[in-house]
């Protein structure tokens, strides 16, 4: 058994995952510690609630040693790098995820979706078809809804739709979804890796302990990625790809095929298939409904209705022939290159961008220059974009996110568009990416759409 012999547990970071971990932790009779690095408002009212449940829990923990342990479980924020993420490797403690943590309380299958992009959109996409083709299906991870809370409330469900991060599988070891998508990999979290190799490792991770009765769905271009994993996956694998059309799920000529079968027409998928990058996600959400044995019919119907969510490509508005888009979750260069491909046409994009860099490399941005009519910097990585656009694009550098957005709705012209796709995370200048969103929405709504109830 994989907790035989643990009695002491514990948890590092109070954010959601650590919270949730703990109170699971209460619940299945451990004895359980909880120590976070800071202490402000919020910690100290989770700090109460903890205690309520038995839990002992150390805020502002700045010791050399941690407190004694036989298992500990890490949020997925600390980084082997970090303060506590070195202290509890020295420690010799087994270190799992909250997540690995929780699988084993789980006993429905587990659809699990990794990627640097679009894994979000894709576990909404997955969970709406689902539902709609009357599976019990509820989504939880990465997407804000710690696994441990589905078990805790013994959340009644067919299947679990999971959203699982680079940091998350770090820490898994025995960690096995029926089915698992891996949507793309690059750069990005270098910083928390400490190599782009590292990052891509762990999302192989995935499906290391995958069985012959499960399925690895992955984007084509990754196979000789794959190839050089250390790790052997053995689930059934099956590609998707836009961009080949050797890939078991692909795209001709605006028709989607699985091998020689056709299967929808693009505009058959409502708005998922107005951009390539969706057509993309949808061709992963298409692979796993099959998996699990739906015809693609009833399966495209049932992308009836679906939305993709606030802050991913939003429309805000049109004022005076210049298009107003809001893409604040857009934290790597990946996404800011989706982002230039569904809106950008020739030099038409007054761009805004920076934030948090992650030591990303934004190098492939370049190819999408003839796409940008001016870039407009911001935020921490800013001097670092600068010297990767100098030469290249026109582009100017602010010292507040106000600044650059209103410099970027000075510059547009009719058949422009103010687009905000930061590629960086939003931590420097908000609280997160949604406080950034809601911002720059604000700005905008202001500046241009001042009673006109956008
Ligand atoms: N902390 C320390 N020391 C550290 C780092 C953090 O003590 O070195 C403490 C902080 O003071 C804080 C807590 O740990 O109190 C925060 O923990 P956390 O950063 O792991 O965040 P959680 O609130 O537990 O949220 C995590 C995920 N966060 C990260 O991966 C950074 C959330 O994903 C996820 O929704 C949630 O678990 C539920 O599963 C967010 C994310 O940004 C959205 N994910 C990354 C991404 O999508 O790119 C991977």
């Amino acid at each position: 058994m994989f907790f035989s012999g643990i009695r002491k547990v514990l948890v590092l970071g109070l954010g959601k995952s650590g919270c949730a971990a703990a109170l699971l932790a209460r619940v299945r009779n451990f004895e359980v510690t909880a120590v976070d690095e800071t202490e402000n408002e919020f910690l100290l009212k989770q700090k109460r609630d903890l205690e309520n449940e038995g839990v002992n829990v150390y805020l502002g923990y700045k010791n050399e040693f941690l407190p004694p342990s036989d298992m500990i479980i890490i949020s997925p924020g600390i980084g082997e790098h970090s303060f506590l993420g070195k202290i509890a490797l020295n420690s010799g403690v087994r270190i799992i995820s909250e997540i690995e943590f929780a699988f084993h309380y789980i006993s429905k299958p587990i659809i699990a979706i990794t990627g640097t992009n679009g894994k979000t959109t894709v576990t909404e996409l997955c969970t709406h078809v689902l539902k709609n083709l009357g599976v019990k299906a509820v989504f939880a991870g990465n997407i804000g809804v710690p696994l441990s809370d589905i078990v805790r409330d013994e959340v009644s469900c067919d299947f679990i739709v999971l959203e699982i991060s680079s940091f998350q599988l770090h820490y898994c070891a025995e960690f096995k979804p029926h089915i698992a998508v891996v949507l793309n990999v690059e750069s990005d979290h270098i910083d928390w890796h400490g190599s782009f190799e590292a990052y891509a490792e762990d999302k192989f991770k995935i499906g290391v302990n995958q069985g012959a009765e499960d399925f690895l769905i992955l984007n084509e271009y990754l196979l000789p990625l794959m190839a050089k994993s250390k790790y052997e996956l053995s689930g059934k694998s099956q590609t998707f790809s836009i961009k080949s059309k050797s890939a078991l799920f692909h795209v001709l000529e605006e028709n989607i095929f699985s091998g020689k079968d056709g299967v929808c027409s693009v505009h058959e998928m409502g708005m998922m298939g107005k951009c390539p990058h969706n057509i993309e996600n949808s061709l992963a959400c298409i692979a796993v409904c099959k998996d699990l044995g739906f015809g693609f019919k009833e399966i495209i119907k049932s992308f009836e209705g679906f939305k993709t969510g606030e802050h991913r490509l939003e429309f805000i508005g049109e004022k005076n022939g210049v298009k107003f888009i809001n893409d604040s979750k857009s934290t790597n260069p990946l996404s800011m290159i989706a982002a230039l491909e569904a809106v950008g046409e020739s030099h038409n994009v007054c761009l805004i961008a920076g934030g948090l860099d992650k030591d990303m490399d934004f190098s492939p941005l370049l190819k999408y220059k003839g796409k940008i009519k001016k870039i407009f910097l911001v935020g921490k990585s800013k001097n670092k974009l600068e010297n990767l656009f100098r030469h290249v694009i026109d582009y100017g550098v602010f010292d507040s996110f106000e600044q650059s957005v209103n410099a970027a709705c000075d510059c547009a012209e009719s058949g422009d568009a103010v687009l905000l796709s930061p590629g960086c995370a939003s931590m420097d200048m908000f609280k997160n990416y949604i406080e950034r969103g809601i911002f720059f929405k604000e700005i905008i709504k202001r500046r241009c759409f001042e009673n006109e109830g956008v």
